[in-house]
């Protein structure tokens, strides 16, 4: 065909990779592996750029590693469970998993119409039984070793739809759904002990030397490590003590009063009964406000008074205790002392409701605050004590080493490590995902703390259910209106019981599916543990940074329990993560419905073929940034590919074409511009840097035009090879053209299978120069070296010239001559 008509050949390529299973991973058991990962989607349906993109950055590597003669996993599955599908439901009763299964059957037949590279035998489909029955399996495991817990904790209940909901939508206090007001509802859940590994994780972060910077330092900060010192304030006129955590200990003596968080448990007994009234009033106020909202920056800094004092446990002086907003019960614990002159947020407090300011630090440098009445802003830096005691003169850094000795040895507090980081809630009143495998027994289990369903008996399956009556969005969590389901025998007792009616968090179903895809139809484990030593840990993982602190963080804890179980080799899942820029439309804004600026990833498929899109989509920027679509790249993207099928059309003459005496001139440019490209291209996939991969190939594209028709046949077989190393480079970005070029002259195989042919050392330096190679004083031929070769390499490169042996058969060398940079000369006789 004269003329290039992707639609005409993409699909019949596709069919053909699929039908010899190009991309089945585990067929090179004695090659290196690369396990090559994106983030699996939820099944949305339709496709967006943003997937495309995604996948694409995994595809390329993963098909050039194929190349390189690596043996390749690059799975695909799908993220099956999960809020949209109820929530859709709810709405038009359509079940879940019949709206799911239709998504994962759009999507995939768009997936598949871009020619990506997986290995569909490995398959997975999170909310299939023999899927999530591996996630019940796992949180008996943990169970078992007090890695799962049952905690009570506040949940936002709303009084109208008589459901939990989450903080973003509670709107000023009432439901952003139903508007009846919400309330604070202590309720059981089931969480993991992810804090049990924060120390772990944040350790972790330090071998992860090929994750972006920015989404480890995010991490780090998530898990928050503090190191402090807890300290005890006893309470006057009474025995209870409240302790305070404080990475501050130098600053005991500027305390002037202690703050707890408004939900404290010591709150109502240390109130005072002038003070109660207005006490009670806050507590109310602050229950009605979400914590973030609560203690958000910015948020202007609200207490009160409790009318109890609180003793120094250095300086023995009672100072107030009042309560506030911005002070968290679920951090440290829940209460702080104020050191005003030393902390902003005790300042403004204190400024606001003049509480006495002191200044125990002064700067190292030299300069000297003044006192705390006159101080216009809190001095937040370490210096050197004063006005403290004993500790007067030392640096901060001492005195906190001593203080935090000290209060150990007196029994009123102690040095402490605090993470922010918190454990794991994943109870969800929802149908649509892992039922929890416990059971509840009044009779053996009278503190319902639940009991786990025998391993034999797993997967507990979620119950076919009538949609409309179980899935309304009120009222109790779906599964505990199916009696027949809820309704079971005790394991223990066989008598009645009943089943945990929440299901798990989605995040559990990606905490370890990378895992499964090694093993996908293993049924006596989550996978084999022995794939996982081939397998583990995934080269290459290509995702959203929008998945930061949670997945990605969840997936590491995740890997530790395995490892711990067993299962896994490996500390940490994932070597190498790449985190891809967004794809926005022509408008510079996120491609969304919202902006009505969408570009379809089918329209430009039905349009311009796969590998337009491919090469479009991978040519517009580094995969960590932005960009900005633009029809007319995509246009240009095109016109590169229709070139390259012209300049094969043109040379097809020359297929086959082999010589095998010397390359010069003009079969040697074009010999020197193919090997360059394939260098070039292959040092750029290598990097990523996929932008400039393709701008090689587009060079190169235009140099061949440029040398013109090839005549001699030296010139013909150089063009023959530089159309089949054009085939090698593009294949990664435009497979279906490559293969059908490939074909064109003659390949007996798909182009990823032959592999990607070494670049030749000497076509590819690019300084260059001519040496005249005489003979007896007569040239015989030109060759070119690089600049700074020695004599030897010289001498090597002549003596392995065709025509220079020619001359010299038979002969013997008498003399060699070696002008720099100019000639050299064999004598022989
Ligand atoms: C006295 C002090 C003096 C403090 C000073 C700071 C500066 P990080 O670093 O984030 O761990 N704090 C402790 N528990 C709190 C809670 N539940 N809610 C709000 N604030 C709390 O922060 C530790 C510091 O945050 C602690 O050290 C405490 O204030 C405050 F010149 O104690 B500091
Ligand atoms: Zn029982």
């Amino acid at each position: 065909n004269e003329r290039y008509e992707p639609q005409e050949i993409e699909q019949k390529w596709q069919t053909r990779w699929e039908e010899a299973g190009v991309f089945r991973a585990g067929k090179r058991p004695g090659a290196p592996k690369k396990y090559i990962l994106e983030m699996l989607p939820y099944p949305s349906g339709k496709m967006h750029m943003g997937h495309v993109r995604n996948y694409l950055i995994g595809d390329v590597y993963a098909r050039f590693f194929l190349m390189r003669g690596y043996d390749v996993l690059h799975p695909m599955g799908w993220d099956a469970f999960g809020l949209p599908a109820e929530n859709a439901a709810i709405k038009d009763g359509v079940h879940p998993a019949v709206r799911t299964q239709e998504n994962i059957d759009s999507f995939k037949k768009e997936i598949r119409s871009l020619g990506y590279s997986y290995d569909w035998t490995r398959e997975v489909n999170t909310s299939k039984p023999e899927y999530y029955r591996w996630n019940q399996w796992f949180f008996i495991q943990m169970l078992e070793r007090g890695l799962v817990y049952r905690r009570f904790s506040k949940v936002n209940w709303c009084t109208g739809c008589l459901t939990v909901i989450a903080n973003e939508q509670v709107k000023e206090g009432v439901c952003e759904r139903c508007e009846s007001p919400v309330v604070d509802k202590e309720q059981p859940e089931w969480a993991f002990r992810i804090t049990k590994y924060s120390q772990e994780l944040l350790d972790g972060l330090d071998e992860l030397k090929e994750w972006p910077e920015r989404i480890t330092s995010m991490q780090r900060n998530w898990i928050g490590r503090s190191e402090g010192v807890e300290a005890d304030f006893s309470i006057q006129g009474s025995d209870a003590r409240i302790r305070v955590f404080t990475t501050r200990a130098d600053t005991l003596y500027g305390c002037t009063y202690v703050v707890l968080a408004p939900d404290h448990k010591l709150v109502a007994q240390v109130t005072t009964p002038a003070q109660r009234a207005e006490v009670d009033a806050f507590v109310k106020k602050m229950a009605s406000i979400s914590k973030t909202d609560r203690t958000a920056e910015g948020v202007t800094k609200e207490g009160v008074f409790t009318g109890a004092h609180a003793i120094n446990p250095l300086t023995g002086q009672p100072v107030p205790i009042w309560l506030a907003n911005f002070v968290l019960s679920d951090y440290g614990t829940g209460a702080v002392m104020s050191v005003p002159a030393h902390d902003e947020r005790d300042f403004e407090f204190a400024r606001k409701y003049g509480l006495p300011v002191k200044v125990v630090v002064q700067p190292a440098s030299g300069d000297k605050l003044p006192p705390g009445d006159a101080l216009e802003a809190a001095h937040t830096e370490d210096g050197v004590l004063v006005d403290s005691g004993e500790y007067t003169g030392m640096s901060s850094a001492e005195a906190r080493k001593k203080i935090g000795e000290r209060l150990r040895s007196e029994g009123r507090g102690e040095p402490k490590v605090t993470y922010r980081q918190k454990d794991w809630g994943f109870s969800r009143q929802r149908y649509w995902g892992t039922p929890i495998p416990i059971v509840y027994c009044d009779k053996c289990d009278p503190e319902r703390r639940g009991q786990p369903v025998p391993l034999e008996q797993l997967p507990v399956v979620l119950p076919q259910i009538d949609t409309q009556a179980v899935l309304t969005g009120k009222g109790e969590p779906p599964l505990a209106k199916v009696p027949s389901w809820v309704e079971t025998t005790c394991p223990k007792c066989s008598g009645p019981a009943r089943r945990e009616a929440e299901t798990m968090d989605t995040f559990v179903d990606s905490c370890w599916y990378f895992a499964r895809y090694l093993s996908p139809q293993f049924d006596k484990a989550p996978f084999d543990a022995k794939e996982a030593q081939r397998w583990l840990s995934v080269d290459v993982y290509v995702g959203g940074p929008e998945h930061a602190v949670m997945h990605l963080l969840y997936f590491r804890f995740w890997t530790r329990v395995m490892k711990l179980l067993g299962l896994s080799p490996v500390d940490e899942p994932v070597t190498r993560l790449v985190t891809q820029g967004i794809v926005n439309g022509p408008d510079g804004r996120k491609m969304s419905k919202r902006w009505g600026n969408v570009v379809a990833p089918s329209s430009i498929v039905a349009k311009y073929g796969a590998d337009t899109a491919r090469t479009y989509v991978m040519f517009a920027g580094p995969p960590e940034r932005d960009f900005d679509w633009s029809d007319d790249q995509v246009e240009g993207a095109f016109r590169f590919l229709k070139r390259v099928w012209t300049l094969a059309v043109q040379h097809q003459g020359v297929a086959g074409a082999t010589h095998d005496g010397a390359f010069e001139g003009k079969a040697l440019e074009i010999r020197r511009a193919a090997h360059k490209c394939l260098k070039r291209v292959g040092e750029a996939i290598e990097r990523l840097s996929f932008n400039t991969a393709i701008a090689g190939a587009m060079e190169y594209v235009n140099a061949l035009y440029a040398l013109g028709t090839p005549e001699t046949p030296a010139e013909k077989a150089a063009m023959a090879e530089a159309v089949r190393m054009l085939t090698v480079v593009l294949t990664p970005f435009a497979p279906h053209l490559s293969d059908e070029i490939a074909e064109a002259y003659g390949a007996k195989d798909f182009v990823v299978t032959q592999g990607w042919p070494e670049f030749d050392p000497a076509l590819v330096v690019d300084d260059v120069i001519p040496y005249a190679v005489q003979v007896n004083g007569k040239l015989r031929a030109e060759i070119r070296v690089p600049a700074d070769a020695a004599e030897a390499d010289v001498r090597a490169v002549a003596e392995g010239d065709e025509r220079v042996k020619a001359a010299m058969a038979g002969k013997t060398l008498r003399k060699f001559v070696f002008v720099p940079k100019r000639l050299v000369n064999f004598v022989v006789g």
